[in-house]
């Protein structure tokens, strides 16, 4: 069921005991937004706990209330659980060890809200500018606390206001944002660290480098031995969708044997498309699906979709 705006803030004021979640692999947007909201609510006098079911990187230690993120171990009771930033089929073990009713909200175009109630708007950059919308329409003033959060995952989401998903809207909640003292210097410096394993690594990434589709695609393929070596890809695919030419962009790397993860990026082709036709999902310009078969089948497999879609865009 689709709620509207207004529907999804009842459903928050109504609740008074909340849990809050996100993807796993969470993102600056999944941090952001269930930290984001976890300061509104609180801020309403509400008992909120969030829980996401993985590592959270050491990026985001700038966040008021990181430290408050658990990874869900026991049964617990709770009037709302918010599944924020995804379909409630990426949140692990969360969604198992709750029984309260889900409210989902989202601006993946992929999630089909399937036999729950979702608002999702997907015009938005980020659910973050969502989270921000929703503390309007429940009158809760910002802080400083909930400003840091949501901002991260506005800015994030958007490439620092730099992707085609960047609308005057985005551009106005930062800039209230900013108001309560957010310094985007001090996010975006903290959203870049690496460590000096990781850039030596990308080198080696980089070394696989192929491209295809007459040079309109290119792809970064990190085998077992080399995804096991690296902790983390992140802006990986960054350093090769800026070639000349190029509308998609592509990282394969092993999360474990035969499962195999794909990100795409694209300046035109429609990759949610791809993504979901292996039962993934995301935007239109960027978008992932796990491929459940061995790294050199998974290789042969996506370069294969992409091909065919970016032939079909063609003719289409
Ligand atoms: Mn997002």
């Amino acid at each position: 069921m689709n709620l509207i705006l207004t529907e999804a803030a009842e459903a928050l004021r109504n609740a008074q005991k909340l849990v809050l979640t996100a993807h796993e692999n969470p993102d600056g947007d999944a941090i952001g937004s269930t930290l984001g909201l976890m300061h509104v609510l609180r801020d309403m006098g509400k008992e909120v706990r969030v829980f996401i079911d993985d590592d959270i990187p050491s990026n985001f230690s700038i966040l008021p209330g990181v430290d408050q993120i658990e990874r869900p171990t026991e049964k617990m009771t709770a009037d709302l659980l918010v599944v924020l930033d995804t379909a409630p089929d990426r949140i692990g073990r969360t969604g198992e060890l709750t029984d309260a009713p889900i409210l989902n909200i989202d601006h993946h175009i992929s999630n089909d809200g399937e036999g729950r109630r979702l608002y999702l708007d997907a015009a938005r950059a980020a659910t973050c500018e969502i989270v921000y919308e929703l503390a309007k329409e429940l009158r809760v003033p910002f802080t400083k606390e909930s400003a840091m959060c949501i901002y991260t995952g506005i800015a994030t989401d958007c490439g620092f206001f730099s992707f085609a998903n960047t609308k005057p809207f985005t551009m106005r909640a930062a800039a209230e944002l900013m108001e309560y003292g957010v310094e985007p210097n001090i996010i975006s410096e903290a959203m870049e660290q690496k460590t000096y394993t990781v850039v030596k690594a990308m080198s080696k990434a980089l070394d696989t480098m192929e491209i295809f589709h007459g040079g309109q695609a290119v792809g970064l393929f990190l085998d077992e031995g080399l995804s096991a070596e690296i902790e983390s890809t992140e802006g990986f695919i960054d350093m090769v969708r800026v070639i000349e030419g190029v509308d998609v962009a592509l990282l394969l790397k092993c999360k474990e044997k035969d499962v195999c993860r794909a990100s795409m990026r694209s300046k035109g082709t429609d990759v949610s498309k791809i993504a979901t036709s292996f039962g993934g999902g995301g935007h239109i310009r960027a978008a992932g699906c796990t491929l459940n078969m061995p790294f050199a089948q998974a290789k042969a497999t996506i370069i294969d979709a992409i091909n065919r879609a970016m032939d079909g865009e063609q003719q289409g």
